[in-house]
């Protein structure tokens, strides 16, 4: 079976029906979806995939400004750093918020978070270091609030038996863990909703036009929040690949067998089981795409990264389609792949191929706002441009 999936390759590879449900009856409204489908297919994906979290917003979630500034980038942003701490039976954590925070535009403003998986210097504070992997200035100059957390904030890239971390924090001391315990993608989206906790307190910004961004790894874990978290506005997945935006089934590059075998402490126990046995899987990523309507998706790819295999992140985006449709939007407004660097921007999910390698660029970071712009209305709320 594998074999002949590969052949067909992800783009056409059969997949489960978005809309039938386990027990076989075919979802025909939007409150169907919304009241039976969605809770069904978020359990199949906790279960089987990224894990179950055995806490949202902790009883003891805290925020303390540490500091604010007020005239960062030349007097054009205001600088905030935001500790938001939490405790449970395994000890304490900390998740440091740096926001940057536009002065010159309409308040409330929108907002980009970043979950951050490279090297801290790429969301450096002092802005010494401007990365293109997050650049705060071009954000701000459009008038979107910059916002980024470290993933080892939340938990280390470690594969440490889950004792570091919100895992060691959060998991009941003394008692093993069950298959479907979350992993380390799913403790990095748990860090995004606690940001989003704080995000929401916060006057100058406006809480309902946040998009979750996350590059590669973080790609998946913006795609797992924004599925289990409605309060996302906009998801934005950048070459997430295996396990993120990529349909599984008849995929190229990286499989499940690969990424479970690579990076052991990213998805549940139970989620090994399914090496090599991508068609039993009762989900594929477009069922994790369609998680997020009918609040906007954007889905980017590189055409050097064949690891991800691009189709197969396109082919998530169509196939979440009928879902948008219930709703009645219109999800990807086109049927076949475009071109290299021509976006597709007009339905409630965007997609671009972008030439080159695996990474977050500038370029993307543009469609990203120019879809944010098109579609959160910035241009009627009075952008500064
Ligand atoms: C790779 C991994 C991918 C992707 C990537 C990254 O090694 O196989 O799934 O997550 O790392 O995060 O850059």
């Amino acid at each position: 079976m594998m074999a002949t999936l590969n052949k067909v390759g992800a783009a056409e590879a059969p997949l489960p029906d978005v809309l039938t449900m386990q027990n076989g009856v075919k979802v025909t409204s939007a409150a169907m979806w919304q009241q039976q489908r969605r809770p069904e297919v978020l359990e199949l994906f906790r279960k089987n995939v990224y894990g179950r979290a055995p806490v949202e917003r902790p009883a003891n979630l805290k925020f303390e400004i540490e500091s604010i500034t007020p005239d960062m980038m030349e007097g054009k942003a205001t600088r905030k750093q935001v500790r938001i701490s939490f405790s449970g039976p395994g000890g304490a954590g900390a998740i440091h918020l740096l926001l940057f925070v536009p002065n010159h535009a309409p308040q409330p403003v929108p907002c980009f978070l970043l979950i951050c998986n490279r090297t801290s210097d790429n969301i450096d504070l002092t802005r010494a270091v401007k990365s293109p992997f997050w650049p705060a200035e071009a954000l701000v100059a459009r008038g979107y609030a910059a916002a980024a957390f470290h993933v080892s904030d939340a938990d280390p890239d470690q594969d440490d038996g889950f004792k570091n971390g919100v895992h060691g924090i959060f998991d009941k001391p003394g008692v093993p863990r069950p298959p479907d315990a979350w992993g380390t993608i799913a403790a990095w989206s748990w860090g995004a909703s606690r940001v989003m906790d704080y995000l929401q307190t916060d006057t100058s910004l406006d809480a309902k036009r946040v998009a979750v961004v996350g590059h590669s790894r973080g790609g998946k874990a913006a795609l797992w929040a924004g599925a289990q978290d409605e309060r996302f506005a906009l998801v934005i997945s950048n070459e997430s690949g295996s396990t993120g935006a990529a349909i599984a089934r008849g995929k190229h590059g990286e499989t499940i067998k690969d990424i479970n075998q690579h990076f052991p402490h990213w998805f549940c126990q139970n989620y090994k089981s399914y090496n090599g046995r991508e068609q039993d899987l009762p989900v594929d990523q477009h069922m994790l795409a369609a998680l997020i309507a009918p609040r906007l998706l954007y889905i980017a790819s590189a055409t050097e990264d064949t690891w991800s295999d691009p189709p197969a992140e396109f082919r998530a985006g169509v196939e979440a389609g009928p879902v948008y449709k219930l709703f009645g939007l219109t999800g990807l407004s086109a049927a076949t792949m475009p071109k290299p660097d021509s976006p597709v921007q007009d339905g409630h999910i965007g997609y671009h191929v972008r030439t080159g390698k695996h990474n977050l660029t500038a370029y993307d970071w543009d469609c990203f706002m120019n879809f944010a712009d098109k579609h959160f209305g910035t241009h009627k709320a009075g952008s500064t441009r």
